[in-house]
């Protein structure tokens, strides 16, 4: 009886961890790009916050994509802020996670 107990406890220990290494995902809206020095500027900022992977900035688009590193958590406040203090002006945040 103890020892079921301990292993659902394991398994739910287990479960959690997985779900703490999923991979998040993130597109912000962006307005007030208009070249590709712009882009740069932003994709410069966004790469050095914490956790932060991968970053791409469509301009046409108006979207910056971030992938963050397995298990980090995005602080959309401070992204927001980062994007406002380099000259634009942040939008919609879409998140989506990974599973792996
Ligand atoms: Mo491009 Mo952006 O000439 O602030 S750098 S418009």
């Amino acid at each position: 009886m103890k020892k079921s107990v301990l292993l659902l406890l394991v398994m739910f220990w287990f479960s959690t961890v997985a779900a703490a290494q999923g991979q998040q995902n993130l597109e912000i809206d962006i307005s007030g790009m208009e070249c590709k020095f712009c882009a740069h500027n932003v994709k410069n900022n966004l790469s050095k916050l914490d956790g932060v992977k991968q970053v791409t900035v469509d301009i046409d688009k108006g979207v910056a994509s971030l992938v963050m590193a397995p298990g980090k958590q995005a602080n959309v406040e401070h992204i927001k802020n980062l994007i406002t203090k380099a000259g634009f002006t942040p939008g919609d945040v879409r998140m989506t996670e990974d599973t792996p």
